[in-house]
């Protein structure tokens, strides 16, 4: 017997500084209905799905951006998507910049089961760009000033029949995301993300983008034995060109469903978790194969030390 989980990856279009919560909310909706009638599970939203990637501009006093935040999820605002998801029994997967009562500030995703019920909330663990503003930029990426790395790491967490885990745009970078959950058996990996086409400290690696978003995917996917599903806010936000090409990739690296388009889009695919073990099992056979013990420098250390 497999297990099928039918997976949307819900791409948005841009959200423009003067796009209502409301008029968002309703765009998720609309992508929650249609992903609905193609007998989707569950439907993955990108990064801070509720409003601009805000991180681009710098603010002398923080709390000016407060409104950028949520306090409460749901929230009066967002209650429609709950409301609307349960109705059609439906799970999804929301990013979103959360301030806490503690007036902490995290790049937030949480994970919402079919009956509702919020499974998990993951905080983004690599927070990239810089703190300070750097006023010589065609653009800010001061998500370093926005938020707070969460130390909480990479859960996992039964949900949909699986084992779901979740990472944000930058994780997906970085293997050790991956593998933290490998080692928890993860079988589905979600990710939104927000990328700027222009990488202002090398502009050699604008042309790069979509082939490093695919090539960090599909190496994580197989070398883990887990579907990814990697989901873009794209297109041209406030000036600012953003990567789409959201994927869903198999435990193989393939890719099995990609984004056509820069705009609200639906990529919709059939995953079946057993397929993880083809991976899992054999080449990737974590217990018979791996060598943590020559591996210590991975946690001992973070930058590069020369003799
Ligand atoms: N949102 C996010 O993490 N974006 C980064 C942009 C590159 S760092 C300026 C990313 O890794 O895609």
């Amino acid at each position: 017997m497999t297990r099928m989980i039918t997976i949307g990856a819900a791409q948005l279009g841009p959200i423009q500084k003067d796009h209502t919560r409301q008029k968002v909310v309703s765009r998720l909706i609309d992508l929650l209905r249609k992903a609905h009638s193609a007998g989707c599970d569950l439907v993955v939203f990108p990064e801070l799905a509720l409003t601009t990637f805000f991180p681009r501009w710098f603010v002398e006093n923080i709390s000016e951006t407060d409104h950028y935040y949520e306090t409460e999820m749901p929230s009066p605002v967002t209650a429609p998507l709950f409301d609307e998801a349960k109705k059609l029994g439906i799970g999804f997967c929301l990013g979103y910049a959360e301030l806490t009562p503690q007036g902490e500030r995290f790049n937030t995703q949480i994970l919402v089961e079919k009956d509702g019920t919020v499974v998990a909330k993951y905080r983004k663990v690599h927070i990239p760009g810089h703190e300070e503003h750097e006023p010589n930029r065609a653009f800010q990426h001061a998500e370093r000033y926005y938020f707070t790395p969460s130390n909480e790491g990479f859960g996992v967490w039964k949900a949909f029949g699986a084992r779901v885990g979740m990472m944000i745009c930058n994780d997906r970078r970085w293997p050790e995301s991956y593998r933290v959950m490998g080692l928890q058996g993860v079988e589905l990996i979600l990710c939104g993300y927000n990328t700027p086409i222009h990488y202002i400290p090398d502009p050699s690696q604008d042309i790069l983008q979509g082939f490093h978003n695919a090539l960090v995917m599909q190496s994580g996917a197989y070398q883990n034995g887990s579907w990814v599903v990697g989901v873009a806010k794209a297109g041209v936000e406030e000036g600012v060109d953003s990567l789409g090409q959201s994927m869903i990739v198999a435990p193989s690296g393939q890719i099995v469903a990609q984004a056509l388009t820069t705009d609200d889009e639906l990529l919709v695919a059939h995953c079946d978790m057993d397929w993880c073990q083809k991976y899992t099992k054999t080449l990737f056979d974590f217990d018979r194969y791996r060598r943590p013990e020559v591996y210590t420098r991975i946690t001992a250390q973070r930058g590069v030390e020369l003799d």
